[in-house]
């Protein structure tokens, strides 16, 4: 029997290739207000909240505006982001996700999405994804962003799973940080370099097999 009980999975660069979409429309923003936002800077922002993702990018661009302006700033790249994720389609679930959720649920074990996104509801209905979720803790149910581990807690809490029984799904550094938070293990997706404060690191879902649960 596994010790693991309980997987959460965060959404964006782990389930679905949203990544990506966020990363266009902060570039946008960037561009606009008159300055390069890179990959690489990118980075900082994966699995942070909308509203400190746009206190690092104007940090970066070295800009200072109103609360007021801020809130028009990110529904701006909000909208962005919303016209970019209307027309996605089942090619942009990533690599063996829906596979290893069924073989997760399969097994017995529970899951639930652990995504700090206000979207995550938008995205999953879009894909036909909500099915297979036990429990779905996203950017409406949390007030703090990963790191903090929240949004994790939430999910073992619905699920019913004790945290040391969970491990969680992530591709930002953010987010394996809240897992360890949250006295979670943590799997990373993505590179080893990034994430090297993971239990263990995949490039995909598509690499992920039940029996690695046991080398936790
Ligand atoms: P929204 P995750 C996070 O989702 C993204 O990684 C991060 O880049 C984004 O800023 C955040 O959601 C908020 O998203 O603006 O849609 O509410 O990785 O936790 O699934
Ligand atoms: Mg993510």
């Amino acid at each position: 029997m596994s010790k693991i009980k309980g997987c959460i999975f965060d959404l964006d660069g782990v389930i679905v290739d949203t990544a990506k979409y966020h990363y266009l429309a902060w570039k946008r923003l960037a561009n606009e207000l008159g300055f390069e936002f890179t990959e690489e800077q990118n980075e900082r922002l994966k699995g942070v909240s909308r509203m400190k993702s746009l206190d690092i990018l104007l940090e970066i661009g070295k800009l200072n505006f109103s609360d007021e302006e801020k809130l028009q700033l990110a529904e701006k790249k909000n909208n962005w982001y919303i016209e970019y994720i209307s027309n996605m389609n089942s090619n942009e679930i990533l690599p063996g996700a829906k596979e290893f959720l069924q073989i997760v649920r399969n097994n017995g074990i529970k899951t639930s999405l652990g995504s700090v996104s206000k979207n995550s509801m938008t995205i999953l209905n879009n894909l036909d994804l909500a099915k297979y979720f036990d429990a779905i803790i996203d950017g409406n149910k949390v007030t703090h962003a990963k790191p903090n581990p929240e949004v994790f807690v939430l999910g073992a809490r619905e699920i019913g799973v004790p945290e040391q029984s969970c491990v969680v799904f992530e591709d930002a550094v953010s987010g394996i940080e809240a897992a360890i938070n949250a006295g979670m293990y943590s799997i990373g997706i993505g590179s080893k370099k990034v994430l090297n404060k993971a239990n263990i690191v995949i490039d995909s879902l598509a690499d992920m097999k039940i029996e690695m649960l046991e080398l936790l």
